[in-house]
């Protein structure tokens, strides 16, 4: 079907957008506009011209997928399509609903009449894909509900609901009822009063003060735009429409989109927008699979991550049964997740009527018979195997058939512990991060028997606690921490060669990780290392591992939890201290190891790090662990705290060039003797055809 239609109402011509799922302007549709125009204007019966979408969405903007290729600027480009409707001899008006943004609204803006349906989301998002309007909007919003507001929509990106905007210039009616039938009434309103057409480049704005407003906001902008050009130059646009010509404006509008879209920031940002909703998608598990019904669900273990595992399912409005084996732990847990809501209480992000029934969902128990009608179990008890196993062992007992059995563990293998049940088609791994009633991510282990309704299940309850979820194969640490480790590993080697903690934390934090390799140990628990590292001197002796952090945990400091890890930490207090301590303990190391600390650079850290996560990646998708490259970037963004202006490892390393990657894990490899940066072989082979991960 062709993604536009034209239609004739009486005298009115409907033009209705037709390109699924929310009519982004690409190249067909944007002629389909035009075809419809030049037809209305060539024919004399028709009077008016209403532009339609769908109920879901007038449109949604521009293409993004199109962006950086020839079809963005084939004619008709947007912004011609733009002037044509502008210029039409016969009146256009837009019927708005569902969701109107970006491009979308920039071509409402160019219609001469705009009626809204109440609840149509307006919104000019750009700026959080990297870039600003660049059809127009930044010129011709501020022209129709103000300056201020005009600059806070196009800085933020937020959508408003259309009836907010009553009284402005924007609407000219809402319309209740059915869009279409109220879109053409009000085309015979203005065909019958002969209204002239108005256009919104015509309307003046009249703005006192405006260069100290401007130079307001350029300092407020900047404060938070950090690693981000766009919000900046949304402020110089806007400036722009108040203190030139509007053509001149449109130019300079112009000229900062084709800048921005060019811009790796950009790039990472349209990276991470559709690698998240890729990441929802399972290749061999069709959309249309059946779920089955979440409507309570069971928690075993009221820890920290139980605890954070619960309250996602209290703010979703689901009930939970938190199972713990001793009273005095699940009270623990109870008053814990009490207190976090306390908390948010307090900062004004809950109020007392949430915080009461979201408790009150809550059913604490100390008996397995309360899991009996739970749809969803999730357990979060000891990272032991043989915890593990009395634990499912029990649930396949208890739990009603067709029950989903999910293990949050972070390193077990998710098809051993399916097999301690009779139904390894209902087990799957959930694995949170900590603290899971905050972070976004949320690694769905796939086990080798795990039913496809189950994964579809799981991948639609995730979006129920909005997390971003990414589906992992089995292996020891699943993507995220397989990862990591390596991260850690080359972090430690080199502290052992002459960097401090604190350089190498520093080096990392400056190119933008949310918090270096040693404060996120202290941060967790260096213990916790400790004991994997136990593990894999004997499971994999030829694996290499810098032992100062080792030192550091027979010393006891085992970071932020005990006041001294990598740093030094004041009571009551996360700021991390640098500790004369630790750098006398790593040189009385080197002495013992004969090793001659050498100065090292921050981009050596970064590189050795970010590489050390790349080259682990790409085995991951060579594995099929993963199913994309794009998924191994959404578990670092929403988990690890991986800087979004650089979309994500396997992202950045197609930015820098897979060749250039390969070259440097290749000198590495002869540097250190570690096996582990022989290249990849899909690195290899990748930068060997000039090819991406993604
Ligand atoms: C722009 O307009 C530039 C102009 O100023 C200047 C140009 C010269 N293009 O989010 P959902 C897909 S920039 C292509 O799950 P929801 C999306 O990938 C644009 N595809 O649904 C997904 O596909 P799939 C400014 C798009 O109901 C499907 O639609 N506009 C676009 O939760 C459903 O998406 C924006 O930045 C697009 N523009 O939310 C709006 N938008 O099914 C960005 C969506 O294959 N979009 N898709 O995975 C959104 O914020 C949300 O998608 C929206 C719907 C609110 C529209």
């Amino acid at each position: 079907m062709s993604s536009s239609q034209y239609q004739l109402h009486g005298n009115v011509a409907v033009i209705t957008l037709n390109n699924p799922p929310v009519n982004g302007l690409g190249h067909e549709l944007r002629s389909g506009i035009v075809a419809g125009i030049d037809q209305a204007a060539a024919d004399a019966n028709v009077k008016a011209v209403v532009l339609i979408g769908s109920a879901r969405a007038f449109s949604g903007g521009a293409d993004i997928r199109e962006f950086n290729t020839p079809k963005a600027l084939a004619e008709p480009n947007l912004n011609t399509v733009i002037r044509i409707v502008e210029a039409s001899p016969k009146p256009v008006i837009a019927a708005i609903g569902g969701v109107c943004m970006g491009g979308g609204l920039e071509l409402a803006l160019g219609c001469h009449f705009r009626v809204a349906a109440p609840g149509a989301q307006i919104a000019l998002p750009e700026v959080k894909l990297g870039i600003l309007p660049g059809a127009g909007g930044t010129q011709r919003l501020p022209r129709v509900i103000g300056v201020e507001r005009a600059l806070n929509m196009i800085v933020s990106g937020a959508a408003v609901s259309s009836e907010q905007f009553k009284g402005t210039a924007l609407f000219d009616e809402m319309v209740e009822g059915d869009l279409l039938q109220g879109a053409l009434a009000f085309a015979q309103k203005v065909i019958a009063e002969n209204r002239p057409a108005q256009r919104v480049r015509d309307l003046k704005i009249d703005y006192p003060n405006a260069e100290a407003f401007f130079q307001f906001a350029r300092n407020t902008v900047g404060a938070v735009a950090k690693n981000f050009p766009a919000p900046l130059k949304c402020v110089d646009a806007v400036a722009a429409a108040v203190a030139r010509p509007f053509e001149e404006g449109l130019r300079l509008e112009r000229e900062f989109f084709t800048y921005l879209v060019q811009t790796p920031e950009s790039k990472a940002l349209r990276h991470a927008f559709f690698g998240e909703r890729a990441a929802a998608k399972i290749p061999d598990v069709p959309e249309d699979t059946p779920t089955r019904k979440i409507e309570k669900v069971g928690v075993i273990g009221a820890g920290t991550m139980g605890g954070g595992i619960t309250m996602n399912f209290l703010n979703a409005g689901l009930p939970v049964a938190l199972l713990e084996m001793k009273q005095e732990a699940l009270d623990r847990g109870v008053a814990t997740i009490r207190k976090n809501y306390e908390n948010s209480l307090k900062k004004g992000k809950l109020t007392r009527e949430q915080l009461d029934s979201r408790m009150a969902l809550l059913k604490p128990t100390l008996s397995y018979d309360d899991l009996k009608d739970a749809d969803l179990i999730i357990e979060a008890v000891f990272e032991e195997m043989g915890v593990k196993e009395s634990v499912f062992k029990k649930l396949d007992e208890i739990a009603k058939p067709g029950a989903i059995l999910a293990s949050n563990t972070s390193t077990l293998d998710v098809n051993k512990i399916a097999a301690f049940t009779q139904r390894p088609q209902d087990v799957v791994g959930m694995h949170f991060f900590s603290p899971a009633n905050v972070m976004k991510l949320l690694e769905v282990v796939r086990g080798a028997k795990t039913a496809k309704d189950v994964l579809a299940t799981v991948m639609q309850v995730a979006k129920k606690i909005k997390k971003t979820a990414v589906v992992s194969g089995v292996c020891d640490g699943f993507i995220g921490n397989r990862m990591i480790e390596h991260y850690g590993r080359m972090a430690g080697f080199l502290v052992e060669e002459g960097a401090t903690p604190w350089q190498v934390d520093r080096a990392l934090e400056k190119w933008g990780m949310a918090m270096g390799p040693f404060r996120m140990g202290d941060l967790a628990g260096n213990d916790i290392g400790w004991a994997i590292r136990k593990r894999r001197y004997v499971e994999k002796p030829e694996v290499k591992y810098s032992r100062i952090a080792d030192v550091l945990c027979e010393m006891g400091r085992f970071g932020q939890k005990t006041g001294a890890g990598w740093y030094l930490y004041e009571a009551g207090s996360r700021d991390a201290i640098p500790d004369p301590k630790v750098e006398e303990l790593i040189a009385s190391y080197r002495k013992e190891k004969g090793i001659t600390p050498r100065k090292i650079s921050d981009s050596e850290i970064v590189e050795r790090c970010i590489y050390a996560l790349v080259n682990e990646g790409a085995r991951i998708l060579e594995e099929g662990i993963a199913q994309r490259a794009s998924d191994i970037d959404m578990v670092y963004l929403a988990g690890y705290g991986f800087p979004l202006h650089r979309g994500g490892p396997m992202l950045y390393a197609d930015t820098v060039g897979l060749y250039n990657v390969a070259r440097a894990v290749k000198r590495f490899a002869a540097e250190s003797g570690d096996r582990f940066w022989e290249p990849a072989p899909l690195l290899a082979k990748l930068a060997a055809e000039g090819k991406t991960f993604n």
